[in-house]
């Protein structure tokens, strides 16, 4: 008997009920109303069994410990942190109102029960039988091994997926290792979070990923300044333990800041004593318009210009490089477009007035030192490259690089955790694809060229994605771009052969599946969780198993341990280790042999539930080596500088091919503006899809994760912001069901009028579950209906940011 796979409760009748279309009286949802068992009262450790610590392990860039309370083998209640103070280097991680509301993921209705077989005729028809653990295993063990017979490990490939990226166990759940003592697996290169400048970085600073500026610790002591530019920390990195709480105190210790962001964010608003909003995708035109006034004005830092930076004038280009090539020519209108790049030009195209260009320009200038603490907002678009790299541009200009209170232009600075994660082993398959081509990877594989594609470490793809592994990854129906044009491409299993999905929630990519595993969730396993973007505190904590694995589930190490032994390679696989508490000892035992007399044992920290640490060289000052001596500590760029113009990235836009240019597929040796595909010029230029459409990362949810949490659709709703000019001329108030739509899809969402986002620019937050009707509309809100799997030029990445759309009245 076969069974269509429903999300359970009602999200339609849910939305009558709560309110969400009229914004008021909204129920509260109880955890009878949710299917949940009963929770305790609101605090203390009365009546329960056990209090054990546990953790929020989504990609959200913080982490957080959770203390699980359980009664007869449920748990009851959700507590945060309860170690540390308010204090800089020992505050407490406390969980945001996701975490806390960890309960509704454990016990939602969406579990995945048991393992799952499509029997639809159509992937996109998601009907399923229940099957046992055995014929699971046997049915992926059969189709692995014939994909590696049939057509070799570069067909096999472990898609995108960061539900789970900072458990140090459950983040690859053991797949990579199996793949790779298999034979190995097509890898990609980036990832969806700041793909274009993990690329771009290495040709303007010589990093091979993007450089970090300094972090705010460094700033509460040291900045005058802090420019959060198109960075939303009081929503992208919610937890206590993170920037949160630091850009607050920095606030505090009276560090002025300024925010530059198409919309007036929670960070704005909280954090901001300026707020400047500009067109999405322009802001390497708003650079160029204040490095106009600060030449004019002899504002930038000459000095730090000749002695650590090549490219900024004619008397200091690299070799060959052609005449009036350099930034300032390019700012003084002698380079090939004759353009000045005047607070005026750019005010057309950015929409910030000349005269806010001027006064941000010369703040940014005059105030010393600054740190210019990039989000990735920017180099989400579709000319990413340039955006972020003109925004180092400005760091450099201003000599701020490598100074206390300074920074780099990159994302705000913090320690890498020393715990390690589990042991993939190495990958005997050196091609890699760019994270966002996996589409093209199975639609057109042998066409995939390095050169117009971005294949890395071959010239050409041999074959197409045949088998697919989803692991914690909602790509596939959610987060990759162009949801209905991707669900094609996977209706046609003569392409990708096989795809099994392994998760604890039936989300819209378990679906499209041809075989689903349930894992367990955090609370039912055991790992260690690192700290990762937190700042200059890093941590560890004890997650630990709280209550027997529900349904069938269970956790990925052990099924991908049983799975080796049915490949014969289950010895190499578990070295000893069986069970994921086997594992997260390694972990432990690991982290002390690489770093003697720092860590607690593991008995230790299943105590203490949390354990903090900071670098003994103190807050983090990136490329300070660098600063203080660039002949002994050259830069990994060709002319060991900075380079503002870059020879490669020159040679580059000679040989890389774009078949079927469009606006924006173009590479520029400076950071110049480039005008793309769906930016504000086309956006006047036509009247069908007048409205630039932006995703920004929503605290409702972590993506997608959480965004079955009723709990959460209640207090913070899915609704696309838009102007009141916007919305007057569409006859528009806030609440109105209103249609977001283009070429590629149609969204039906409830309007949030408000001054908080500019004129022409509307944002849908991204990573609502979709709810396709018949004729696809989805009426779940999900932004990526109107998203394009367009590549951007160099890193060949996710411009997801960059849509334009038309928006009507349902
Ligand atoms: N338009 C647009 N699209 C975007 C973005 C954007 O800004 N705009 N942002 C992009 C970015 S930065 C990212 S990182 C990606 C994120 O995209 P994804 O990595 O797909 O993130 P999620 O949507 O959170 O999906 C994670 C999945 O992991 C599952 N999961 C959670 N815990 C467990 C577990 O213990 N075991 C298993 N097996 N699964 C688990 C969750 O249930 C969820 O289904 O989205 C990208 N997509
Ligand atoms: N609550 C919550 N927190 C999260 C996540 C989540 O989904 N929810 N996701 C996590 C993950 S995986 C990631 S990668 C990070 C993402 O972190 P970011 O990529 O930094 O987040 P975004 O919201 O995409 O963009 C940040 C800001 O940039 C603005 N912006 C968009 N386009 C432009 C532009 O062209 N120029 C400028 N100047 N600003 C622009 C947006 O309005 C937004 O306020 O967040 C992490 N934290
Ligand atoms: S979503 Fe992030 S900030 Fe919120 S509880 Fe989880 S780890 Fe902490
Ligand atoms: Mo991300």
């Amino acid at each position: 008997m076969s069974t269509t796979i429903d999300n359970g409760v009602s999200r339609r009748t849910f939305m009558k009920w709560s309110g969400v279309a009229g914004g008021s009286t909204a129920l509260v949802a109880t955890a009878a109303h949710l299917g949940m068992p009963k929770a305790r009262g609101e605090n203390g450790d009365e009546d329960v069994d056990a209090t054990i610590w546990s953790a929020c392990v989504v990609n959200c860039g913080s982490r957080c410990p959770l203390r699980l309370q359980v009664k007869d083998g449920t748990v009851v209640r959700v507590l945060p942190d309860n170690t540390g103070d308010d204090t800089l280097w020992n505050r407490q991680i406390r969980a945001c109102v996701r975490g806390r509301n960890m309960r509704e993921r454990i016990y939602n209705p969406d579990r995945i029960k048991k393992p799952l077989k499509r029997v639809g005729a159509k992937r996109s028809d998601g009907e399923f039988v229940e099957i046992s653990w055995d014929e699971a295993l046997d049915l992926l063990a059969d189709k692995l091994q014939y994909t590696y017979d049939t057509y070799g490990p570069e067909a096999v490939y472990k898609q995108y997926g960061s539900g789970v990226w900072n458990a140090h166990i459950a983040n690859s759940g053991g797949w990579g290792r199996l793949f790779n003592l298999l034979g190995g697996y097509l890898g990609y290169y980036g990832n969806y979070s700041y793909l274009q400048i993990s690329q771009c970085t290495r040709y303007f600073y010589g990093s091979p990923d993007e450089q970090i500026s300094n972090s705010i610790e460094d700033s509460i002591e040291n900045s005058r300044l802090i420019v959060w530019w198109g960075n939303n920390p009081l929503e992208t990195r919610m937890s206590g333990g993170g920037v949160l709480y630091t850009a607050t105190l920095a606030k505090e210790a009276g560090v002025r800041q300024i925010v530059v962001d198409p919309r007036y964010s929670e960070s704005a608003a909280v954090l901001a004593d300026d707020w400047i909003a500009l067109r999405p995708g322009t802001d390497a035109a708003l650079v160029a318009g204040m490095a106009h006034v600060m030449i004019s004005e002899d504002l930038q830092d000459q000095d730090f210009l000749d002695t650590y930076c090549v490219g900024f004038d004619e008397d200091h280009m690299p070799e060959g490089a052609p005449k009036n090539a350099s930034y300032r020519a390019y700012i003084e209108g002698k380079g090939p477009d004759g353009v000045e790049k005047t607070p005026e030009w750019a005010a057309d195209i950015t929409g910030v007035p000349a005269s806010q260009i001027r006064q941000f320009a010369r703040d940014v200038a005059t105030t010393k030192p600054v740190n210019i603490a990039q989000g990735w907002g920017p180099q989400r678009h579709a000319n990413g490259e340039n955006q972020a790299n003109s925004i180092y541009l400005l760091a450099a200009m201003t000599g701020n690089v490598g100074i206390p209170g300074g920074g780099t232009g990159g994302r705000e600075g913090y320690l890498w955790p020393s715990t390690p994660w589990l042991d993939d082993g190495v990958n005997p398959v050196a091609t890699t694809i760019s994270c966002y081509t996996w589409t093209d990877a199975i639609d057109h594989g042998p066409e995939m060229t390095a050169l117009a594609n971005g294949v890395q470490g071959k010239d050409r793809l041999e074959t197409g994605i045949k088998f697919m592994l989803v692991y914690g990854s909602n790509m596939l129906a959610s987060q990759h771009g162009d949801i209905t044009r991707t669900r094609e491409i996977l209706d046609d299993d003569t392409k990708c052969e096989f795809i099994v999905g392994m998760d604890n929630q039936m989300n819209a990519s378990m679906k499209l599946c041809d075989l689903v595993l349930p894992d367990t969730t955090t609370a039912e396993r055991w790992d260690i969780v690192p700290s990762e973007y937190t700042g200059d505190m890093a941590y560890e904590i004890m997650a630990a198993q709280a209550i027997e694995p529900l349904y069938e589930s269970r956790s990925s190490i052990e099924v991908t341990y049983e799975l080796a032994k049915r490949m014969g390679v289950g010895d190499e696989f578990s070295e000893g280790k069986e069970t994921s508490e086997d594992w997260a000892r390694w972990v432990q035992d690991t982290a002390r042999e690489n770093n003697p007399g720092m860590f607690p044992t593991f008995d230790e920290l299943q105590e203490k539930g949390v354990f903090r640490y900071t670098s003994p060289d103190g807050p983090t000052v990136p490329l300070k080596s660098f600063r203080d001596d660039p002949e002994a500590n050259p830069l990994a760029t060709p002319s060991g500088k900075i380079e503002i113009y870059s020879s490669t990235l020159a040679e580059m836009a000679d040989t890389w091919e774009f078949p079927d240019p469009v606006a924006g597929d173009e590479i520029t040796p400076i950071p110049a503006y480039v005008a793309t595909r769906e930016g504000p010029e086309e956006a006047r230029s036509q009247e069908k899809y007048p409205l630039q459409c932006i995703g920004h990362h929503y605290k409702a949810r972590t993506h997608s994760t959480y965004g079955n949490l009723e709990t959460l659709r209640q207090a913070h709703q899915q609704r696309v912001w838009i102007s009141p000019k916007d919305a007057a001329a569409r006859d528009i108030t806030s609440d109105d069901l209103v249609h977001v739509y283009n070429d590629r899809g149609r969204i039906a969402i409830p309007a949030m009028v408000t001054p908080r986002i500019m004129p022409g620019v509307i944002s849908v937050p991204q990573g609502a579950w979709i709810e396709l009707d018949e004729d696809g509309v989805d009426h779940g809100g999900a932004v990526n209906m109107l998203t394009s799997l367009r590549m951007t030029p160099i890193a060949k990445g996710n411009g997801q940011h960059t849509n334009l759309v038309q928006v009507e009245k349902a």
